[in-house]
């Protein structure tokens, strides 16, 4: 996708999203067919906004117990915004290309 117009899509999302005080977002895209990062920490209650990067769409998921989000289908510059309200370790995996995973723990 054209790399001058994400920052303003990602804008847009966490515009969208808003934000509580104390509530935290973090944001990890997908490039290249990987998440740029393999683990992340973050706080209960914290917002976590999945950006693809791509020119292909991504469908960005986890079947973790208690910390299930299905993002469906991400088209190419689009987000998606999951808040994870419960602590735990979320496996989060792409529907599409079955090498995209990553963590995001929970605390
Ligand atoms: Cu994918």
């Amino acid at each position: 996708m054209n790399r001058l117009f994400a920052p303003i899509l990602l804008a847009l999302v966490l515009v969208v999203v808003g934000s509580n005080v104390g509530e935290a977002q973090q944001v990890v895209t997908a490039d290249g067919k990987q998440f740029s990062t393999t683990e992340m920490r973050i706080s209960y209650q914290d917002t976590v906004v999945f950006m693809n990067y791509d020119a292909v769409p991504h469908q960005v998921f986890s079947s973790s117990n208690g910390l299930r989000f299905n993002l469906k289908r991400l088209l190419p510059g689009s987000g998606g915004a999951v808040r994870f309200a419960k602590r735990g370790v979320a496996e989060v995996r792409c529907a599409i290309h079955r090498d995209m995973r990553m963590k995001i723990i929970v605390e």
